[in-house]
């Protein structure tokens, strides 16, 4: 199972908001046949195993198969693996996790019980959810899976104060990683500050696949007619969060937003005063599984204060800034936070700087 784990998560980045699933068909102590759900709107690890299988003239009867989330029952994208798993009359089928969905819930078990097959669920079930918490979460909770990143130095600034000689502080690894983030999650976002000072363009990079959603939190519309984000906006998709008074005063401005393509929602939210629930409203109407928010300290700060962060993902970059370095978390933050150590932490060198994973609250 736990190969079958490794093989999953090669499937990370490519098939959200799917879950990432990994299959081993084991007969006689040998595997003959593996696969992976490799991407959206593909075809399942279990389709892809038994294809393997047989394009290795294997025959899965009486094998066993290692699948790490409860087979599908329903015909989505593709046709039931279920069905595909009965036919192959393996001996026994041995599951990690449950798929908590409405069109699956228990009811795969079953088919392959009623079917004579022997199933086992729940081995090495907690790194199967692990592997697909935003999944788990947003089926279970109807809630979007916050993720937290930001890039600080060893003193813990998130930003030089003259950042025209060189903007970054992680290495050129941390970057390639911030942008595989990017490019699992359906919408990226960020406070107008960030936009004033770093003009982000916010999509993964290499481009092309999925192009999550570019969200702006931007009270007063203060976000510039000519920044990559609206220059990009008809090939992106770019969301400005703002005041229903603010568009009042700035239509003019705002159709000119729109005209470039950027859609605008007006929400009231408070993000120094704590009321982003509105904003995690929005994005459970509109499906988004997994949250990406880049920043700035303020922003980062407020998710933070109002325990909507799920993970965190730090680059640490082995400088200490001094008083070259600004916008450190810590000062923004008025009270406590996450006083309890981050669980399920993951550490990875990347290059010069370390980063640093983890989840608020375990994984049971
Ligand atoms: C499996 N094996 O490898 C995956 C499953 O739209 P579809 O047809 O691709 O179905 C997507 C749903 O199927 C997804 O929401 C989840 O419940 C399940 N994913 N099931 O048997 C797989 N990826
Ligand atoms: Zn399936």
């Amino acid at each position: 199972m736990t190969s079958a784990l490794e093989l999953a998560a090669d499937g990370i980045g490519s098939v959200e908001p799917n879950p990432a699933v990994g299959c081993l068909i084991e007969k006689s102590g040998r595997i003959i046949g593996r696969g992976k759900h490799e991407r959206y709107g593909g075809p399942h690890a279990e389709i892809n195993a038994l294809a393997d299988c047989r394009s290795r003239q294997a025959d899965p009867e009486g094998a066993t198969i290692y699948v790490t989330l409860e087979p599908c029952c329903h015909r989505g994208k593709t046709g039931p693996c279920s069905e595909a798993i009965i036919r192959a009359k393996p001996a026994g089928v041995v599951i990690a996790a449950q798929d908590p969905s409405a069109h699956a819930d228990g009811a795969g078990i079953r088919q392959l019980r009623e079917a004579g097959i022997r199933v086992t669920v729940g081995v090495c079930e907690a790194e199967a959810r692990r592997l697909n918490a935003p999944f788990y979460h947003f089926v279970q909770t109807g809630k979007t899976w916050i993720v937290l990143k930001w890039a600080q130095s060893l003193d813990g600034k998130l930003a030089r104060v003259d950042p025209t000689r060189n903007p970054w502080i992680s290495g050129e690894q941390s970057r390639a990683d911030a942008h595989r983030l990017r490019r699992r999650t359906q919408a990226i976002l960020v406070g107008i500050n960030t936009v004033l000072i770093d003009n982000p363009l916010l999509t993964p990079r290499p481009s092309g696949g999925r192009r999550p959603l570019r969200i702006v939190m931007d009270s007063d519309l203060r976000i510039p007619l000519n920044s990559q984000l609206l220059q990009t906006a008809s090939d992106h998709p770019l969301l400005i969060v703002t005041d229903a008074q603010t568009l009042t005063r700035e239509a003019g401005k705002a159709k000119e937003i729109e005209r470039r393509g950027g859609q605008i929602l007006t929400r009231k939210m408070d993000i120094e005063h704590g009321n982003l629930r509105p904003l995690q409203d929005e994005l459970r109407t509109r499906g988004v599984q997994q949250l990406l928010v880049e920043g700035g300290p303020k922003t980062l700060g407020a998710f933070l204060e109002q325990g909507l962060a799920n993970e965190v993902c730090v680059y640490i970059a082995p400088m200490v800034l001094g008083v070259e370095g600004c916008a450190s978390l810590g000062t923004a933050l008025a009270r406590k936070v996450c006083q309890t150590p981050l669980c399920h932490l993951e550490t990875k060198r990347l290059g010069p700087d370390l980063r640093l994973r983890g989840l608020t609250a375990p994984i049971t």
